[in-house]
């Protein structure tokens, strides 16, 4: 009797125990495909688009988007480990520092998470770029694009090379940013602007407008004696840091030419009331970076679908006058 009662009540348990496993099961439904969504600077607008359209692949496909802020290595490696024990099946990074690469592709592998790199492309111990799925923007093309605008409006101003410096702001040691810096250089040289006029103000850490200004300052310490500048640099914090740099020692809008990478940040400056430095900025998408990437991640996940191996996106002028409503057909506004 007393057997049969410890039987019936550990079969009672058991059942209940079964039960509410199929209770729960049904109520939450299949569990959704889950993405990591990494990024180095979560503050600025770029990443937060990125995020954004990840999240729309997202409602449209049915998956769930985990999104990361790693600003440094160290959060990064435990992001990598957090994704793998909520169950993550894949991730997408653009990494705080590209020699982290090698780190990060065998921590995905330890996790068993499919990789794929965004924006800043991964450098192996032999510094060349490493063979990670990538969607990056057509740097030097898009440096090109920012070197020719920045000519022909001061080719307008009829400003003599003479009396003009320019400054370029950005990584060095970040492949997209030197090419970006490169490609302007290259067009401006190519408009006729002298090279050794041309100074590069390297930036430390993350391109941000507060590490963009250090850089400008110093570089503005060794060269005084131009009346008017062109800026350029990696993307639009760093042409708003040179800009601020030279406002700091009263060199204003009638006298610099900056032209930017991005746009969502450089906007602001168009939204005040007087023109600043800031001139243009070459538009580039963060829908595709954000919503491709996602989409790309999705499809190879849950239909074996590999994504190509690089990307390289396109960017488009805009200004003072045009932003609105070209930022609006992107669905940025
Ligand atoms: C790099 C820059 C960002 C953005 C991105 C496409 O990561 O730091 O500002 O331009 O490339």
């Amino acid at each position: 009797m007393w057997r049969f009662t410890l039987t019936l009540a550990a079969l009672v348990s058991i059942a209940g125990f079964l039960g509410g496993c199929d209770k729960s099961k049904q109520s939450d439904g299949p569990e959704k495909i889950k993405i990591g969504f990494i990024v180095k600077q979560a503050e600025e607008p770029w990443f937060q688009n990125e995020w954004k359209f990840a999240d729309r692949a997202a409602e449209k496909y049915g998956f769930e988007v985990i999104k990361i802020a790693a600003p440094d290595g160290e959060k990064v490696l435990t992001a990598i480990d957090n994704l793998g024990a909520q169950g993550a099946k894949g991730f997408i990074i653009c990494t705080p520092d590209v020699r982290l690469g090698p780190a990060i592709v065998a921590r995905a592998k330890a996790n068993d998470l499919k990789l794929f790199s965004v924006d800043d492309r991964f450098e192996g111990s032999d510094g060349k770029p490493m063979d990670v799925h990538h969607m990056g923007i057509s740097a030097r093309k898009i440096g090109n694009m920012v070197g020719k605008s920045i000519a022909d409006e001061m080719g307008k101003r009829g400003w003599k090379a003479s009396e003009t410096a320019a400054m370029g702001i950005g990584v060095v040691e970040l492949d997209t940013s030197r090419e970006r810096l490169e490609g302007a250089t290259e067009s401006l040289v190519a408009a006729g602007f002298p090279k050794n006029q041309i100074y590069i103000g390297p930036i430390r850490g993350l391109a941000e407008v507060s590490t963009a200004i250090d850089a400008a300052n110093i570089l503005l310490t060794q060269h005084t004696d131009a009346k008017n500048w062109l800026v350029f640099g990696v993307n639009d914090e760093s042409v708003l840091g040179g800009i601020r740099a030279l406002e700091g020692r009263g060199i204003d809008a009638k006298h610099t030419i900056g032209v930017g990478i991005g746009g969502s940040t450089g906007k602001v400056d168009w939204e005040k009331e007087n023109p600043t430095g800031f001139f243009a900025a070459v538009l580039i998408s963060p829908k595709r970076h954000g919503y491709e990437t996602a989409e790309y991640m999705y499809k190879w996940i849950a239909e074996g679908i590999e994504p190509p191996k690089t990307t390289f996106t396109d960017g488009v002028l805009i200004k003072r006058d045009t932003y609105k409503q070209v930022m609006k057909e992107q669905e940025l506004e």
